[in-house]
């Protein structure tokens, strides 16, 4: 070809970044998913956010014309691009003639989407352009209030957001902010409390809907206290769009002055946010100040994927969806009551679950914290993160789990399937032996679980990641890098039939080996007999240390080759007991453990 278009597709082009991509989607279907502000996005939208949307430029927004349009007229070609040849937009480069379409098509459709009883599509104003959930935020700051104007916030340690007042947000410095917060003993909002806090700090707005508080807030509520004190009311449902937009939440778009929601929480749309009010004043002054207050050009690509995102949204199977999100949670949160554990807040009417690792185990006063149960759960094949909670006293050391029932409803798990994720969650760390390990400052809270618990734990998740469902086919018998990869293979890939001696390397190799066989294995001849020591140090298998390029090879019994490089595995990855005497023995590593 005589140009310059780089023709041939990505695994042609660059294969290094097409087989990373193909692992993180064996990763994402490979693992249970239960991070709540996740989802597996629909292919047809990726499909739509990869298009040649991507190439173009388009400041501005679409002719004013086009506000309140139905999808038949703004996908009447011949009418538009005849007005757009004589009238133009709003935009500030040409070619902009289909990107006025796509975009006014998501505006119309998340106006249809979220249009509530009595009001007609017409009369919702939808920006569609925010790149993200924070920038919405902080553009509606822009239209709403002053620097140092005073904003109610849910405290960020109970729930609130980043943009919703951090210190260390936009929206944190330039105006006051005062926060309310769940009452101490119930853990819930209490309106009265909000009430008496509204009318002793007059703030100019409150901001209701959160990232981990997992009751829906009554918005009526909230606008009725923000009418006492002349404030704005921002509903922002970044969260629980989707369950709104179906119904299993309220809406609150008609009730609160603003409504900002993220489209790639439960919306499983592209990663963006939304602006939606019905005030045409406001309406002028979000636009203003997304563009150009805070985004330059839009990504039009991804106003094409929450088109397609609005559409899907509207369907029968979209809604039970939502409302099998919601069962979901509420299983997950009474079985996880059922197994003893607190639940934070008293249960769930969203698609989140909150759970208090304190609760689960203490060891010698120590507890168990979140960041080292969620590391235990990736272990497992359980995805989710870290979260404070009401008590936690900072954001870097939160002491529970913040679990979302999103993505495994999409692949069709259901309430039985919850409860078990529960019992698994509280078999593998009920048995934590939390300790601490001394750093520069102060001490990192960690734990270690016992290996049998892990192990059935492995092949508990990895059964239900094999009845989930999947909509993409692995060009190998599963993923390499995740233990049970729904086919109990061993760690490293390896099948039982051509299983090879197990190979330890990297840079501690002899380090971890020291300990693991209980002798320094950098003085040992080739060939020499060793022993592998298993849990409490006491003998898991015989075995010959050889010298290989880049490590040892452990010869040991083909039958017991998957369990020892399991096991071997789980030493180096740091969360298992060696030695219950001394539960937080230091053991060199990473190695890589090859079978
Ligand atoms: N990071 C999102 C969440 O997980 O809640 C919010 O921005």
């Amino acid at each position: 070809m005589n140009d310059f278009l780089i023709r041939g597709a990505l695994a042609d082009v660059d294969p290094g970044v097409a087989e990373l991509i193909q692992h993180e989607h064996a990763r994402q279907l490979d693992k249970l998913i239960m991070i709540a502000s996740e989802s597996y996005v629909p292919a047809a939208v990726r499909e739509a956010e990869g298009s040649v949307f991507q190439n173009i430029y388009a400041e501005g927004y679409p002719h004013a014309d086009m506000h309140g349009m139905s999808e038949a007229e703004i996908l009447d070609y011949e009418s538009q691009l005849a007005f757009y040849r004589r009238n133009g937009d709003r935009r500030y480069y040409k070619g902009v003639e289909y990107c006025n379409l796509i975009e006014a098509l998501a505006q119309r459709r998340g106006a249809e989407v979220f249009c509530p009883p009595g009001m007609t599509p017409e009369q919702l104003f939808v920006n569609v352009q925010p790149l993200s959930g924070a920038v919405a935020n902080a553009a509606i700051y822009e239209a709403l209030v002053q620097p140092g104007d005073t904003v109610m916030t849910l405290d960020l340690l109970h729930g609130g957001h980043l943009s919703h007042g951090s210190p260390v947000n936009v929206t944190g410095y330039r105006q006051r902010i005062v926060h309310y917060r769940v009452n101490e003993e119930t853990e819930l909002l209490d309106y009265e409390e909000i009430y008496e806090l509204a009318q002793r700090e007059k703030p100019k707005m409150i901001i209701a809907g959160y990232t981990s508080y997992p009751w829906a807030p009554d918005f009526h509520k909230f606008r009725a206290i923000a009418d006492s004190v002349g404030a704005y009311l921002l509903a922002d449902i970044a969260h629980t769009a989707g369950m709104a937009a179906a119904g299993v939440y309220p809406n609150p778009v008609g009730v609160a002055h603003v409504t900002s929601f993220t489209t790639h929480k439960t919306m499983m749309g592209p990663r963006g946010a939304v602006i939606i009010t019905t005030d045409p004043e406001l309406a002028k002054r979000i636009d203003r100040a997304v563009f150009p207050g805070l985004q330059g050009g839009p990504n039009v690509n991804k106003i094409a994927g929450m088109a397609v995102m609005f559409k899907l949204a509207k369907t029968l199977q979209f809604k039970a969806l939502q409302q099998q999100i919601a069962r979901n949670a509420v299983a997950l949160s009474d079985g996880l009551k059922a197994n003893g554990l607190r639940v934070v807040h008293g249960g769930t009417n969203t698609h989140m679950v909150l759970l208090d690792c304190k609760s689960i185990a203490q060891h010698d006063g120590v507890p168990l914290m979140g960041n080292v149960a969620s590391r235990i759960l990736d272990l497992i094949g359980i995805v989710c993160n870290r979260n404070t909670i009401p008590g936690d006293k900072d954001a870097g050391r939160p002491s529970a789990l913040r679990f979302g029932t999103p993505w495994v409803t999409q692949r069709g798990l259901k309430e039985d399937d919850m409860r078990e994720i529960a019992d698994v969650i509280a078999r593998v760390l009920k048995t934590a032996r939390p300790h601490t390990i001394p750093t520069k400052k102060s001490v990192a809270y960690t734990a270690r679980v016992d290996f049998d618990a892990l192990m059935e734990s492995v092949a508990r998740i990895g059964a239900l990641v094999a009845k989930a469902g999947r909509d993409f086919d692995l060009p190998r018998e599963g993923y390499p890098f995740v233990w049970h990869a729904a086919n109990g293979q061993a760690p490293g890939g390896g099948d039982r039939e051509s299983a090879k001696p197990i190979t330890v390397c990297g840079a501690q190799a002899a380090t971890f080996l020291s300990v693991v066989l209980g002798t320094d294995a950098s003085a040992l001849d080739d060939g020499a007999k060793v022993t592998v020591l298993g849990r409490n140090r006491a003998p898991l298998c015989a075995a010959t240390l050889t010298r290989v390029d880049d490590g040892y090879a452990l010869n040991v019994p083909m039958d017991k080759a998957p369990h020892v490089a399991q096991w071997l595995r789980a030493l180096s990855d740091g969360y298992v007991i060696f030695d219950e005497a001394d539960v937080g023995i230091h053991i060199p590593g990473p190695v890589i453990v090859r079978l």
